[in-house]
């Protein structure tokens, strides 16, 4: 994917940003005149200009940084949707634009002043007042700096999705065990609880047996409930199946010891069923608790049992698929 993962810099305070601009142009120094006026007009000039460039610079890297979301990956785009509020990130990122491109004629302007001034207390009065000027730009933009520090946060936590590698997505109720499996069949190494609804985001996994890498892609617990009642955590588990997934694992607990009857969980599955069409695989997780029946694969991440055989019935399909 790359485009989400590029570097984003930390977001300066406004208050950090001003020190760095001041301390800056605090050690610049210009050759020794003896004509004073002159040499102050001189270091006025170029306390600015590095004022200035301090303060343009680290705007603009911060501009150039940030992904553009309408650009990136379906999948990406959604989920930041989700994640931050598109309004205010993209509004964020132009007013910083704003206020380099103010910085930058604030700074032509004072020294244009400097050059024609008469007196020494003149220029540096005029420097004075670039200061003060271009500090308090960079204090109008305090929330959005803020914003963005925000935003990076969320942008670097991103799952780093492989959007061409085959991809199975394990799905299901809380608790049903889709994290250890996913922990016990690829590299993924997710947090198992005993409580639902532990994992809270997108959690990654690679499955590698020198034929063929796939993808492993742990979700949040869904419950089954209409889109509109779910909440975000839900929402990105339902994001990395309709974008991600070329198959879905779903795991039921007929132990029920999830906390949830399989009766509901049934439904979760005929719904995914009706409304993704990406084949689904359904398994009976904690056959070391409970075996029905059923014609389903009985695994036990538990105990490992049947886990060969999941793994075999994923890279046949994907295998095949691609
Ligand atoms: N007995 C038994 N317990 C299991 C098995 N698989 C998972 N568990 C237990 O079930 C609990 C939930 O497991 P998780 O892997 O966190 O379940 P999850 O589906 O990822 O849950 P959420 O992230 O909340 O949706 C944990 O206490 C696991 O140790 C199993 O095969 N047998
Ligand atoms: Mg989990």
């Amino acid at each position: 994917m790359g485009a989400v993962h590029t570097k984003i810099p930390t977001v300066l305070k406004s208050e950090e940003l001003i020190d760095k601009m001041f301390r800056h142009a605090k050690k610049v120094e210009v050759g020794y005149s003896r004509n004073r006026l002159a040499m102050e007009k001189n270091l006025s000039i170029a306390k600015i200009y590095t004022a200035r460039d301090v303060a343009v610079s680290t705007l603009r890297k911060y501009v150039n940084s940030f992904p553009y979301i309408n650009k990136l990956h379906p999948f990406y785009r959604s989920l930041l949707d989700l994640l931050l509020d598109k309004n205010q990130y993209k509004k964020s990122l132009s007013s910083v634009n704003w206020a380099a491109g103010r910085i930058e004629s604030l700074a032509s302007k004072y020294a244009s002043k400097i050059k024609g001034v008469g007196k020494v207390e003149e220029a540096l009065k005029f420097r004075k007042q670039f200061y003060g000027r271009a500090a308090s730009v960079i204090k109008d933009i305090r929330k959005e700096l803020e914003y963005l520090n925000y935003a990076r946060d969320i942008i670097r936590k991103l799952p780093d999705v492989r959007v061409d590698e085959p991809t199975v997505v394990i799905a299901g109720y809380p608790n049903v065990g889709k994290s250890e499996i996913v922990s016990k069949i690829s590299t993924a190494k997710p947090e198992i609880a005993s409580y639902p609804f532990t994992t809270k985001g997108i959690v990654l996994g690679h499955f590698d047996n020198g034929q063929i890498k796939i993808q492993v892609i742990d979700t949040p617990g869904l419950l089954d409930r209409p889109l509109e009642k779910r909440n975000s955590i839900e929402k990105q588990a339902i994001l990395a199946l309709r974008y991600l997934g070329q198959l879905i694992v779903f795991v039921l607990d007929p132990s029920e010891s999830c906390g949830y009857n399989m009766e509901e969980q049934l439904r979760l599955l005929e719904e995914l069923r009706a409304n993704f069409h990406i084949p689904i695989i359904d398994v009976e997780n904690k056959a070391d608790l409970v075996k029905t029946n059923s014609s389903r694969l009985k695994i036990s991440a538990k105990t490992g049992d049947g886990l060969d055989e999941l793994i075999n019935h994923i890279v046949n399909f994907l295998s095949s698929a691609y």
